[in-house]
């Protein structure tokens, strides 16, 4: 068989299942941690329930996602994963699915190992979302799922530092209500509210725009040209005000 011939007849194979997202649907990939428990905890000992070197390796591998060839508005991290935002308009390759996913998990692993000096390793996937509201859904629910994780590893980690084997710890807590878990902390010292807002809200990343000083080399005259520049925020705000804060994010680009 002629090479051309074979390549139409085997690309079929390798294409025919593509999914390309449709025009008008916003994308926001979450990329998340493979097996991060193991790597967290036994191959790295970082500190638990919360790290600052985790958590920063985690913010640069998001800024690196964020100017790696795709627009993106938003970038957000909580734990081991990482939620992006794409711009409505983003068309990079012809929207397929598979190119997302592939090229994020690869940029994402390549960058937080770089970080680590080990092989950490992530996966992606892609909520295709029909309207602005849903955007904001999405982000309040990672949003939460933060908080609720902040409240019960602090709880669990807590008992640990005292000794206690996983699985106690971990049974402890299972059926105990929000304000138990609350009062639980408080008895031990620890007031949940006074907790970094990262632990609990998870940090954010998003374009700011500034003015850099330029010349205008045909006139010989300064300018201030236009740019803008990835802002880390550690203190995200909260409930109704996150929302308005992602309804913002997404209203300036349409
Ligand atoms: N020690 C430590 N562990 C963290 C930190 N941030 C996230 N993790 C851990 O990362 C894991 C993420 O959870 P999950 O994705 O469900 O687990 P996986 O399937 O093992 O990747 C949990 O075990 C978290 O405790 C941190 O700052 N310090
Ligand atoms: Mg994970």
């Amino acid at each position: 068989m002629k090479f051309n011939e074979l390549d139409k007849k085997m690309r079929i194979y390798e294409t025919a299942q593509d999914n390309c997202v449709l025009p008008g649907m916003y994308m926001v990939a979450r990329i998340d941690g493979r097996c991060f428990t193991t790597l967290t905890k036994d191959k790295h000992k970082f500190e638990a329930p919360y790290d600052v070197r985790f958590r920063d390796m985690m913010t640069a591998t998001v800024m690196h996602l964020m100017q790696c060839g795709f627009k993106v508005l938003y970038g957000y991290t909580q734990s081991d994963e990482i939620s992006l935002l794409f711009d409505l308009n983003e068309c990079a390759f012809e929207r397929k699915e598979r190119k997302f996913n592939s090229v994020l998990a690869g940029e994402a692993s390549a960058k937080f190992s770089l970080l680590l000096g080990d092989i950490g390793v992530f996966d992606s996937r892609i909520s295709q979302l029909p309207n602005r509201n849903l955007v904001i859904d999405y982000f309040r629910w990672r949003n939460e799922d933060a908080h609720r994780n902040a409240l019960n590893a602090h709880c669990y980690w807590c008992l640990r530092k005292e000794g206690v084997s996983p699985k106690e710890s971990a049974a402890t807590f299972t059926r105990m209500s929000v304000s138990d878990k609350n009062e639980f902390l408080f008895q031990k010292r620890v007031n949940f509210n006074d907790l970094p807002g990262w632990q609990k809200r998870g940090v954010g990343v998003y374009w700011v725009p500034y003015e850099k000083d330029g010349v205008n080399p045909k006139a010989d005259k300064a300018v201030k040209a236009k740019r803008s520049r990835l802002k880390v925020d550690i203190d995200l705000p909260m409930k109704d005000q996150y929302s308005n804060f992602i309804r913002d994010l997404v209203l300036e680009t349409v």
